[in-house]
């Protein structure tokens, strides 16, 4: 299992890297040159309908990974299993009927949604993405179309309602997790081998479906649907059920998105199709790693979504955190920023305990981001990639008004920060987030000086700079460097 995925993994990642090259160095046919494909990309371009603005502007979510596999917390049979805990199944080899019986503990007894919509709005994400169903195949949600479900284990009731309920309250949108790949179901196939296969797959892919209408009808005020578990041989030989899908859930729930890792195209291309344009509607291959701040400029000009686990690769719940590499605060805030000031969102993983209550670790990371963002959010939502050169000091983010935020995370001895802008561009003015007025310092021509004052807390500064843009040639700018 493991070497089947890695291998899936590792073409996923061949295909992307090609895809993403194809994108940027405007190798792209001309229109009347490409292939002529019946399930590539249904749109050219970045859509801007208030759907997807706001899915843009929220910027900040939550990730959460709850199964059976939080019951075992990485461990089988007496031995803990340093990798992902959401595969243990697959790390401990257990077959799929004995995996299934963790459903005779399934009973959190702690679950409170609105105490867990109550902890992500003070931590001031904007929408949660929760797994309706993993790779394991157990459903949070009653569903009719099998027996893998919460309606089948002590606890009975339906998770998924409560939760869409109370993150509705909040004003969180709710962004619903779907993995494909599903180890519970006869009809899986990693390949099509046969006519017999093809059959079988045929009845597994018109299960999902019904699985994706029930998830509709059920909780229609869902905003997206993030799909995983796609990279298999037998999807990128079905690629039509794909782009069959993406018409269906946006014909079903007028505004929703969807990440471009449901897509493969009539060649088997995932994520961007053979012509190199981008299926979905924003890129989510960003996982657990994101662009660089220098060379990879190019997702500047797409939507796209990184998300990212608070250990090295652990996203459901595993007991011990002491065996791997765990991120710190500022860590965690930093790939917020980061993804922001490239013109992307941060979705930071949560995986619940068994009991329904989240590790102290997650409550604790949850309240640090939540107070920050409280006081600096502002650099945060609704902001975008800047246009200006990354600096050592920390990142660079515009909001929709053309103030750009300086958030630094690196404080230099010196106390003064490097700001270089474009020809035609001038800073006026610089202040802290309490309002507080820095000095600012022309060094050179098109450069300045920014002075900080002394650190007395543990996390970035953030300085808000009034330039006086000129639009059109800072844009140019943009252009000259991607
Ligand atoms: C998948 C899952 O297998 C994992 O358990 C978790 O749910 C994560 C969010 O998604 O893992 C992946 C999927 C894609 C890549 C890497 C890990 N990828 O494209 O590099």
């Amino acid at each position: 299992m493991k070497k089947i995925f890695l291998t899936a993994m590792t073409l996923a990642c061949t295909t992307l890297a090609t895809n993403v090259q194809a994108q940027t160095d405007k190798t792209l046919l001309p229109a009347q040159q490409e292939l002529q494909l019946k399930y590539g990309a249904d749109r050219l371009g970045k859509r801007y309908d208030p759907a997807m603005q706001k899915f843009r502007e929220n910027r900040l979510g939550a990730f959460v990974h709850w199964g059976l596999y939080a019951i075992p917390g990485g461990e089988w049979k007496g031995k803990v299993y340093p990798g992902a805990a959401e595969w243990l199944k697959a790390w401990a080899k257990v077959p799929a009927d004995e995996w299934l019986t963790l459903m005779d503990q399934w009973n959190p007894k702690e679950f409170n949604a609105t105490e867990w919509a109550k902890m992500f709005k003070k931590m001031g994400v904007k929408y949660v993405k929760i797994t309706t169903k993993h790779h394991e195949g157990f459903c949070l949600w009653p569903s009719k179309t099998t027996k893998y479900t919460v309606a089948n284990t002590p606890y009975k009731k339906d998770l998924i309602g409560p939760l869409v309920k109370a993150l509705d309250k909040e004003g969180i949108d709710v962004h619903f997790y779907f993995s494909v790949m599903d180890w519970s179901h006869p009809d899986y196939r990693y390949d099509i081998k046969s006519e017999d296969d093809q059959k079988a797959f045929l009845r597994f892919l018109d299960f999902s479906e019904q699985q994706l209408r029930e998830l509709c009808t059920l909780y229609p005020s869902v905003k997206d649907f993030w799909f995983d578990g796609t990279w298999d041989a037998s999807m990128k030989k079905n690629g039509w059920w794909t782009c069959k899908m993406e018409r269906m859930l946006k014909e079903l729930i007028p505004g929703v998105t969807v990440n471009s890792r449901l897509r493969a195209d009539d060649y088997g291309k995932r994520h961007f199709d053979s012509n190199g344009h981008m299926m979905g509607d924003y890129e989510s291959a960003y996982e657990r790693r994101l662009p660089d701040p220098i060379k990879d400029l190019h997702v500047t000009r797409q939507d796209w979504e990184a998300c990212m686990t608070v250990p090295e690769n652990q996203w459901g719940y595993h007991k011990d955190w002491s065996i791997s590499y765990v991120k710190n605060n500022v860590e965690v805030l930093e790939r917020i920023v980061h993804a922001v000031a490239m013109g992307g969102n941060q979705v930071v993983n949560f995986g619940p305990q068994a009991d329904g209550d989240f590790r102290s670790e997650e409550k604790q990371l949850a309240k640090y981001i939540g107070t920050w963002m409280k006081e600096n959010g502002e650099c945060i939502y609704g902001c975008d990639y800047a246009g200006l050169d990354k600096q050592s000091w920390g990142y660079y983010t515009k909001n929709a008004k053309g103030e750009i935020y300086m958030i630094v995370f690196n404080q230099p001895f010196s106390k003064m920060l490097t700001v270089r802008v474009p020809k035609g561009m001038k800073v006026m003015k610089a202040n802290l987030m309490n309002g507080k007025e820095v000095k600012v310092v022309e060094t050179t021509r098109n450069e300045y000086n920014v002075c900080v004052p002394e650190k007395t807390f543990d996390g970035p500064w953030v300085i808000k700079l009034q330039v006086n843009e000129n639009e059109k040639k800072v844009d140019l700018y943009r252009e000259a460097l991607t």
